[in-house]
This record gives C-alpha cells, structure tokens and sequence, in this order.
C-alpha cells in the first residue's frame, strides 16, 4: 500500500516523512508547524519568509530555502518529497507545482491535510463547508454564531484567515468546524478517493465571476466551487436564485439520505427556506413541510438590527438552513441573530450629513459583490475602480446606470470602466482620480463625490475590484475611506442612530 493512503489520522505514522511545504503565509506556517510535531521531515521553500516566522520554523526543526521560485531550488530536489503541501495562494501553473506534477509527487492543499488529521483530540468535529463567490463570510460568522448560541463548540476557521490547520490542533477539541473554502482551495480538494472530505453538510452561496485570471476560465471556476458538494452526509444547501449552484448539487456524487436544500428570498417550496408575507421560514426541516413552515425571524426584526440588505437576508437563510440541518432549534436561530453584527467594511454606513449617506462596501471586491450592493439603494454617487483579476465591468456598469449621479473611478484598471461608462452612461458625470499616492486617492475622492452627491443621494464605495493595487487589502481601502470622509465631513455629519445600518 502506498504511504500516503495510510495517513488518515493524527495517530497515523507521519514520523519521517519527508514533506515540502511550499510558502510562508498563514497557511504554510500552520502546515509546517503541525508537519513537524508529527516528527516529519520539513522543507519549507517560500519568497517571503517573515522575520518571526523564519526564527520560528528553526525552533520547530523545520528548514527553509528561500528563492524566488523561478526555479526549482536545489535543497527540493535533494529532499525528495513524497508529498508537496500547497499554498492557496500558489496558481496551479507554479514552476514548482508543475515540476512535482512532473515528478509524480502527489501536491496537496492544507484543507486535505487537515481532513487527513482531524482527530487530533477526542472525537473528530463535522465540518461544514461554505464557499461562493460573495458572502462567504458572513455566511461562516452567522453559522457558527446559531451553532454556539445552541451550545455546539464551534470553531469557524479557513478562508476566513483561521488555517484549518490550527483549528484542528486547539487542545479542547470541537464538536463542528465551519470552513470557509475559497476556490483555490477547491481547487486542490479531491472529490473521491483517499483524503477526500466527507462534510456534513455543505454550501455554495452563488457563482459569479470572480479570480477567472487565476482559474484560466469560468468553468474552471465554477469546477472548483462545485467540490464542496462532494461527499456530503445531511444537507446540500443551495441558492435558487442561482441556477450554477443547483447543477453543482446535482453534478456532486453524495452520501445516501443527503437532501437538496434550497434557499432564496422567494416563497419557499417543500425542502427550501425563504420567505412568506416578510418572515424568514424553515420549510425543510419538519415532519408537515408539505402544508407547514417554521418561523425563523421577520424582516422587520433584522432591519432593527442592520440585517435587512437582500444579500444578508440570503446569507442569513443560508446559514438557517446549515444550522437547521445540525439539529439547532428554530427559537435559537432568532436570540443568535440579535448578538450578531456585520464585520466592518460590509455596507458599512460611515456618515450621513446633509441628507447624504456616506457607505463603506469595499469587500465588494468583485462585480457581483458590487451589484448587490448598488440594488440596495436608489440613486448612488458609486466609488469604483481596482484590480479587475480579468473580470467583465461591462454588465454591471449597463445594470446600474439608471442609479446614478455620478461615479469616480479609482485604481489600476481604469480603460475598460471608462470604456463602459462611455457607452452606457454617456451623460454621467464621471471623475478619475489620478493620485498614484495611496494616501492621496480617497481625500480627492471624497472631495470629488460631494460635488456630484445631492440631498438623499447615498456616497457608496463599492468598488467592484481588488484593492492590491493602491491599497494593502479591502479593510485599509475601506478604512482611508472612512478617514477622508470623517476628516471632509470634520463636525457637519449628522448624530444619526441609523448611522450604523444599512437601509435597503
Ligand atoms: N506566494 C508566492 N508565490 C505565489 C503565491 C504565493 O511566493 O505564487 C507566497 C506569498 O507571498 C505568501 C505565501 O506564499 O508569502 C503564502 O501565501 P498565500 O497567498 O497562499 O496566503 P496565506 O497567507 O497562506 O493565506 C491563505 C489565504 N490566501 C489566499 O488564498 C491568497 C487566505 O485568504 C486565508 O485566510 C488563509 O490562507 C487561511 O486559510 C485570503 C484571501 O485573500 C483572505 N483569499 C482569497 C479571497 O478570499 O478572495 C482567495
């Protein structure tokens, strides 16, 4: 038999194997560490290797090579890995990743790794998978904050910036870990066979172009997200607004008994959540769902909590219909929203002065995260612009033209949105920001939009982009946002408790 197939546990015999790690990030440093308390032989290979981290892998016993990966270092070859653990970040046309490809050394993501190793303390937890293009981690948040209101040790962890891998390891041990997997982890995911994942219950909340420059294409994409469906034991939840995730349930080979749960904002049919006359019910999980629903909250009741955006309430049901599907009691559903709030930079409202609402969206950083965002208000001053990772502008600018009052184009990318301004809003006023100076782009911006922006028009950063261009990550795009606008507005915003919510 070979090696690798017996490595389907923390008390395995990983003793001696040698394992190339590739990258220094979060994720590499998680997967190095664990290598190397199971007694493996560890060769990290990264470009970056953060001062801390490096002293650190010397302390566990692991090595390092750092190059620039041009080329397959020496010391890799040396070591003779029988196994390489990928990066998410590491595209799979690496130089590395097609070298062990050519090399016939198996590469795994850190997720596989961490499903092989999963019971390191007491029984093993569930997991629960949640990807899609927008909203994965809200979605992740929500449920892990209904499964721990129901008394579940809960852990959510993955994509979220928590590598699986250190949840696994923490000492008390998990009853159900909620995992958020983006596609480039699918992508590393197998669907069948040895260390393949068995979730016990599963979403993909849509699918929208997003990441197509690292994927090669759409249905690459698409092919990737679709794993989280496989294996499946008690629920494939899917999004009926969304025909792609339907297919990808129907497509997934799954566990017997596992059912097709469906959700959107509708009214539900049997096996689905939705709504009916403005409340949020559970049509899946009762013995009468042919003649019957279960209650789970009112809109009303999640517009008094800042809830209310059409996106959130599908996350929201989303999340329902996963914890539903762990046994957690419909009453608990409703006392676990009350405690919950949004993470920053999400419909985030940041000011409102002169009839004016000043809103910080820029984890909409591709157009569908966009789109949602714009249909949640009436007539928009739209900040947008960034790294496009390959995706079309075109649609979403035709979409939302009638919306606006104006729009400023930040970032990188800006031909293809001028372009498409040009041909579907030819009378809009449209600035460009040309300030290549990080900390010059949102104080002329913001002087810029207040020119454009009238009494009960909304100011919304939604940018539709990656902020790598100008911008570390969306949080300090959105954070230099919420500055210039505070320092602009200086004392003239409004004491508005509405403030803090959206209102869509
Ligand atoms: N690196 C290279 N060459 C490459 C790719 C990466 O040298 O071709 C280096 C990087 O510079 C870095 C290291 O390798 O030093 C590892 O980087 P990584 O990009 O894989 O990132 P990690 O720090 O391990 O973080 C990853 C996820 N990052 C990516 O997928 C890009 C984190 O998601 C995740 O939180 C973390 O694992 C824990 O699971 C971030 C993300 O941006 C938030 N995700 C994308 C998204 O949400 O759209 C997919």
């Amino acid at each position: 038999m070979n090696r690798l197939d017996t490595l389907t546990s923390w008390h395995s015999d990983w003793s001696g194997l040698r394992v190339a790690v590739l990258g220094l990030g979060v994720t590499g440093f998680a997967a190095a560490d664990t290598l190397a308390e199971l007694g493996a032989d560890v060769l990290v290979v990264a470009s970056q290797a953060p001062d801390e981290r490096a002293r650190l892998l010397d302390v566990i016993g692991a090595r390092l090579v750092q190059s620039d990966l041009t080329e397959v270092p020496g010391e890799l070859i040396g070591q003779r890995p029988e196994v390489l653990i990928a990066s998410p970040g590491f595209h799979p046309d690496h130089p590395l990743l097609l070298w062990a490809e050519a090399e016939g050394i198996p590469v795994w993501g850190d997720i596989e790794l961490a499903w092989r190793l999963r019971d390191k303390v007491g029984e093993p937890a569930e997991w629960i998978l949640v990807t899609g293009t927008n909203g994965k981690t809200t979605t992740v948040q929500l449920t892990a904050t209904i499964l721990a209101a129901a008394g579940h040790r809960v852990a959510p962890c993955g994509n979220i910036g928590i590598p699986v891998l250190d949840a696994i390891r923490d000492p008390q041990g998990w009853d159900v870990l909620v995992v958020e997997l983006s596609s480039y982890q699918l992508h590393h995911v197998k669907r069948s066979g040895v260390g393949s994942l068995v979730p016990y219950s599963s979403v993909c909340l849509n699918l929208a172009d997003d990441h197509i420059d690292w994927h090669g294409s759409y249905e690459a994409y698409g092919e990737a997200k679709g794993t989280v469906y496989e294996n499946t034991k008690v629920a494939c939840v899917y999004n009926k607004a969304d025909g792609a995730t339907e297919m990808m349930v129907r497509d997934a080979d799954v566990q017997e008994g596992a059912r097709a749960i469906g959700f959107d904002l509708g009214v539900p049919g049997p096996s689905d959540f939705g709504i009916v006359d403005g409340i949020l019910v559970d049509r899946a999980f009762l013995e009468e769902r042919f003649d019957s629903a279960l209650e789970l909250i009112t809109i009303d009741e999640l517009a008094l909590l800042g809830l209310d955006a059409p996106h959130v309430v599908s996350n929201i049901l989303a999340a329902s219909a996963l914890a539903r599907s762990f046994g957690v009691a419909p009453e608990v559903i409703r006392i676990a929203l009350a405690g919950f709030s949004l993470d920053p930079h999400r419909i985030e409202v940041v000011a409102t002065a002169d009839e004016i609402r000043w809103i910080d969206d820029s984890k909409a950083t591709n157009p569908h995260a966009a789109d949602a965002s714009l249909k949640a208000f009436g007539s928009v001053v739209w900040l947008v612009g960034g790294l496009l990772k390959g995706v079309d502008i075109d649609d979403l600018v035709k979409r939302h033209a009638p919306r606006l009052r104006g729009a400023i184009i930040i970032g990188a990318d800006r031909t293809e949105l001028r372009d498409a301004f040009a041909r579907h809003a030819p009378e809009l006023r449209v600035f460009e920001i040309d300030a290549d100076d990080t900390e010059q782009v949102m104080p002329e911006a913001v002087r810029r939009a207040a020119e454009l922006a009238e009494a009960g028009d909304v100011v919304l950063l939604a940018p539709a982009a990656a902020s790598m261009d100008q911008f570390s990550s969306y949080a300090e795009r959105g954070s230099k946002f919420q500055n210039a606008v505070r320092e602009f507005l200086g004392g003239g915003a409004d004491d508005d408790e509405s403030a803090s919510q959206p209102n869509a």
